[in-house]
């Protein structure tokens, strides 16, 4: 039976710009699952309510209705043992759980450069909600949030030094192959490539040659989704 993932989408239905969904789609192509994505938008609540949560991914596999990537990646690992590996065994898995949280401040990270590009690819219908949620965690307007991005990209580049080092030293998180860590820690990348014509990376950064290396896997999955060419 093919798996349903309610994926985050803005006034194009085909641009899907969750961090969160991206890792979630590649860890279904890593295990050759075929799945059927649906556009979702943020006020379409109603629509994922059987998952128990208001946010994306949520997939559905037969009647099981699974939400939260973390929780989704394992839930796959364990009913699906014999596909490949996302965490590559035991120990990888609990060595993941450090690559999803760190994928996670990626998001808080890349997000005051970004927030404005969203507001602009959001759906009509998700405009005031996206603006007034997202202005209230800010405590800025958008506007002023994203205002002296290119002075702060310097410090979020250093920031990255961890990441840029170890990808110098092996294509992958996962070694010679992708794994789940390198889905988690891509999703924040591809995010911001399909919602911004904001340059994060600079040409030539270990970080970027790796990204590109993930947007061609799975027969070009992520590179052929609506994005800009940064
Ligand atoms: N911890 C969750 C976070 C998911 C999340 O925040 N998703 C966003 C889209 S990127 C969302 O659906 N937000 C709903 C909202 O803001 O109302 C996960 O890992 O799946």
């Amino acid at each position: 039976m093919t798996l349903r993932l309610y994926d985050l989408a803005g006034a194009e239905p085909d641009r899907r710009f969750s961090p969160y969904c991206w890792r979630i789609r590649l860890a279904l192509a890593h295990k050759n699952l075929p799945v059927e994505t649906v556009p979702w938008r943020f006020t379409e609540k109603a629509e994922i309510a059987p998952s128990g949560q208001e946010s994306v991914p949520v997939l559905v596999d037969g009647n099981r209705w699974i939400g939260d990537s973390w929780k989704i990646a394992h839930y796959l690992e364990e009913t699906y043992p014999d596909l490949p590996s996302l965490f590559g065994g035991p120990i990888g898995r609990r060595l993941t759980t450090y690559y999803s949280n760190l994928a996670d401040s990626l998001v808080s990270a890349i997000f005051p450069f970004v927030a404005l590009d969203i507001l602009h690819h959001v759906d009509e219908r998700d405009r005031a909600y996206f603006r007034a949620s997202r202005e209230e965690r800010a405590g800025s307007t958008l506007e002023a949030f994203t205002a002296d991005r290119d002075k702060r990209l310097p410090s979020f580049r250093a920031s990255l030094r961890p990441l840029r080092l170890t990808l110098s030293a092996q294509p992958f998180f996962g070694g010679e192959h992708p794994l789940y860590a390198d889905y988690a820690v891509f999703g924040p990348f591809q995010w911001a490539r399909c919602i911004s014509d904001f340059a994060l990376l600079d040409n030539g950064d270990p970080i970027k040659v790796w990204r590109d290396r993930l947007l061609d896997c799975f027969g070009g999955l992520a590179r052929a989704a609506p994005a800009y060419g940064v």
